[in-house]
């Protein structure tokens, strides 16, 4: 038992997964038929002169995800309905071949480039177009597609599959070669980071919400991560249960109880992926959501051990709706307010105690100041390992007490010790700020020794 707490606290991601985390946020952009159809699955069967945007601006998209602090787009390249954004040799169903006839994935390549955020796209496999989908021809299209994509349009940070898997125009469904797919995007960009249901490099959170589990690991079973080598052996209750039926949904997926009966453990990730509106793609009578509610995802994925995915769709002049440009303009303007600069604190780890029970001492070196956030980061070179943590203060009776119990850290654990909107205090006893002078953060549990990249408090 001992040791397989060791082994899954030496469960480390690679350089690419590191990368990819310290993105922080990035914008997606579903972009496609749909904007002209008003519907979120198209059928495949639409004709290349429905899209037709008048006013196409990828610099505008650039502008609008630089302004609001993410650092990358996600352009779905095509959707389910088979349409693609870029100029294929292998289809007719394309941007070229409609009224606007200019390869859209260049421009927003050459755009992001320009902007200076990174570049990814999302290419369904699911393809309720091609005469090929249901045949093994098809993954050969998809793969020649593929291809295109990763040699001709620069550097690519991110690939991104879903694992919709209907219908095509013969009534067929395909069986998706991932393991190939996976292959030659190593090949061509072995620096990008591939999202898939279940892996290699990134998962899904299992929800288009934007919420998160109360305890996010980064180190998960083997049954999670299909795609993903495991870098332990089996739990040591692994003959006396089956972790097969585990799906994405799942609340514990990580935990210490759960991963005692995996088959192995490997290091991946979850990405929240949520759209500003209800709809992955743009309808006219959607509104964006409200700042409480970004501010909720915000913490659930950039503050809970998960990259955001942050979905802007451009409408069909083809840029992104000034309704939303200045909903995020400002949640920029809310979060530089939360988090502008940190306040001066002296953090010391206090001599004693165990390794993996760690006590650091965080003085507060400008009295006064209330306390807003407690943001921490584990280094996560070296494993995930804080299983549950608590921050205490002196109260006003002068005592030590714990106001704020959670659990995972991993890449960033925002702890917000009030709501900004409410004022509400979830804390138990109230802190005489002006009076108090350290905070103790205690590890209450962890796999192995913790290795803390940063305590910062707002
Ligand atoms: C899903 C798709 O079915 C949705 O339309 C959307 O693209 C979402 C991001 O992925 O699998």
């Amino acid at each position: 038992m001992k040791d397989f707490m060791k082994e899954a606290a030496r469960v480390i991601p690679s350089a690419r997964q590191l990368r990819w985390f310290d993105m922080d946020s990035y914008a997606f952009i579903h972009f496609g038929m749909n904007t002209f159809t008003d519907r979120e699955w198209g059928t495949g069967k639409e004709k290349e002169e429905i899209f037709a945007p008048t006013d196409l601006d990828c610099d505008q998209w650039v502008k609008t995800i630089r302004d609001a602090g993410m650092k990358g787009m996600v352009l779905v390249a095509k959707h389910h309905d088979g349409f693609c954004l870029w100029d294929t040799k292998y289809t007719r169903h394309s941007v070229m071949y409609s009224p606007i006839r200019r390869d859209i994935v260049r421009e927003a390549a050459d755009a992001c480039r320009r902007g200076g955020i990174r570049f990814g796209f999302y290419l369904s496999p699911w393809d309720r177009n091609s005469p090929l989908y249901g045949t093994d021809a098809y993954n050969d299209y998809f793969c020649a597609q593929l291809t295109e994509l990763l040699t001709e349009y620069g550097d690519i940070f991110y690939v991104w599959f879903d694992n919709a898997c209907g219908e095509g125009p013969n009534g067929k469904k395909q069986n998706y070669d991932f393991p190939r797919y996976i292959d030659l995007i190593r090949k061509y960009q072995p620096d990008a980071a591939i999202f898939n249901d279940f892996g290699p490099d990134v998962r899904w959170c299992g929800n288009e919400a934007g919420s998160a589990r109360s305890s996010e690991w980064a180190v998960v079973p083997q049954e999670m991560c299909r795609y993903a080598v495991p870098q332990t052996a089996a739990g040591p209750l692994a003959d006396e249960g089956s972790l097969g039926y585990l799906y994405n949904t799942n609340a514990q997926i990580g935990d210490l109880s759960q991963i005692l009966y995996s088959g192995g453990l490997a290091f991946v990730p979850s990405e929240i992926n949520t759209s500003i509106r209800s709809g992955w793609f743009w309808h006219e009578r959607e509104e964006p959501k409200s700042l409480e509610e970004l501010f909720r995802v915000y913490l659930a994925s950039v503050g809970g051990n998960a990259c955001l995915n942050l979905n802007l769709p451009p409408d069909r002049r083809g840029k992104i709706d000034a309704r939303d440009v200045k909903r995020l303009q400002e949640f920029r303007e809310f979060l530089d307010h939360q988090f502008g600069a940190p306040l001066l604190v002296g953090v010391s780890r206090i001599p004693g105690g165990y390794p993996t029970q760690p006590v650091y001492r965080i003085q507060l070196k400008e009295p006064g100041r209330a306390v807003r956030y407690v943001v921490l980061e584990e280094d996560l070179s070296q494993g995930q390992r804080i299983e549950s943590f608590q921050i205490e203060a002196a109260s006003e009776d002068g005592n030590l007490y714990p106001f704020y119990q959670g659990t995972t850290v991993g890449h960033r654990k925002i702890c917000a010790l009030s709501d900004p909107f409410t004022g509400q205090n979830p804390l138990t006893r109230t802190i005489d700020w002006s009076a108090a002078k350290e905070l103790i953060l205690r590890v209450t549990a962890a796999r192995d020794e913790v290795h803390m990249r940063s305590v910062r408090v707002f």
